[in-house]
């Protein structure tokens, strides 16, 4: 009784501990919770409305993913009718450049990652067709590189994230082989370490968001029968702590991101199974903020769009009730990716 008087307590400030050699949080009954989805809505619905918030403000630079998150939930949820379809479709028009590129806002350089958010919109919409197909194709066709990978914009930073970035793309768009996928595959592969991860680039550190990247890049072209998904399975497997949240990398704290990012992968090679979803599941409940609604990244701190959405995201991997259901290698509801025939590789259970 003491001991779990003591566990709450310290859990309630968020206190970090070492006992069994890695840093974690510690989840106290007190702390788990329902799910909450009408609060989840009307903190997105705030969100996007209070435009003259100072959090409206310091995330312009990011917007296009912010209404990928914020639109994304909503579906998931069922309520993508609060946002205004042609208000979305009109900002988008308005952040495309002459080069085909996106911006995240407008008079904001145009980068592939918001160009796929853009793309993720229109698709979730059913209005991919208002797009310039073939100016964006050659966007993206333009930031390849001779080793493979891809520029994130005209600026040269090179990571698998583009990578990543570039065949969900053009994969949605329906125009996968525009680019030379045989370099793309190799430049992926070069960053598979032996540890079963991926890294940011050939000879980095395996994370589980670049790992995320590169078996998704695998998944949407096919190619997951290169990687050992025992080897990697174990590695995402080692991400679970005894607090139940999963971290990026080792001796790193949880965050409710990785619930997605190394869940899904799980889910691509057909071991999800693997680790312990009542435990996930506990931690990621929470991480809800009940007063405002909405996810942060570990219980306690302040919520935002980006956990909100990978927090449901992963509920919705485990058919958690009142969610739609989410495809692992898009992060796009199912019915969005089956409309567009897509079929991103799945491996089978052991
Ligand atoms: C459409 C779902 C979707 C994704 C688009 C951009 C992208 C593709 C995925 C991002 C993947 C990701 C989270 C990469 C992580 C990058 C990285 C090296 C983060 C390290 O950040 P730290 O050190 O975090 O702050 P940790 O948790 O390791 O301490």
């Amino acid at each position: 009784m003491l001991w779990r008087r003591i566990t709450s307590a310290i859990a309630n400030i968020d206190l970090i501990y070492f006992a069994f050699g890695g840093q974690d949080v510690i989840i106290s009954d007190e702390l788990s919770k329902e799910f909450e989805p009408e609060k989840h809505i009307q903190f997105i619905k705030k969100y996007s409305e209070d435009k003259s918030s100072y959090e409206y403000y310091m995330t312009e630079y990011l917007r296009m993913s912010g209404l990928y998150w914020g639109l994304t939930t909503l579906e998931l949820l069922d309520k993508k009718d609060l946002l205004s379809e042609i208000e979305v479709m009109e900002f988008i028009r308005n952040c495309i450049n002459d080069n085909g590129g996106i911006s995240p806002s407008i008079d904001h350089d145009p980068h592939i990652l918001y160009t796929l958010s853009a793309v993720q919109v229109a698709c979730i919409l059913n209005r991919e067709y208002e797009l310039p197909t073939e100016k964006i194709v050659n966007y993206i066709k333009g930031l390849q590189q001779p080793n493979g990978g891809f520029f994130g914009d005209k600026w040269g930073e090179l990571d698998t994230r583009f990578s990543f970035c570039a065949v969900a793309c053009l994969a949605l768009l329906g125009k996968l082989d525009s680019i030379d996928l045989q370099k793309a595959l190799e430049f992926v592969m070069s960053c598979h370490n032996f540890d079963g991860g991926f890294g940011s680039r050939p000879d980095s550190e395996s994370h589980a968001g670049l790992t995320y990247c590169c078996v998704g890049f695998l998944s949407v072209t096919g190619n997951l029968h290169l990687i050992n998904a025992d080897i990697l399975g174990y590695w995402l497997c080692e991400r679970q702590l005894l607090s139940g949240g999963l971290n990026g990398r080792p001796e790193k704290l949880p965050d409710v991101c990785y619930s997605w990012w190394v869940f899904a992968s799980l889910h691509m090679i057909g071991r999800e199974h693997w680790i312990n979803h009542d435990a996930l599941k506990k931690f990621i409940l929470a991480c809800q903020d009940t007063e405002t609604g909405g996810f942060s990244d570990r219980p306690g701190n302040m919520a935002d769009p980006f956990h909100t959405l990978f927090g449901i995201a992963a509920l919705s991997l485990m058919n958690h009730n009142g969610i739609k259901l989410i495809n692992p290698c898009f992060c796009m509801p199912q019915h969005t990716i089956s409309r567009l025939n897509l079929t991103p590789q799945i491996l089978p259970h052991p």
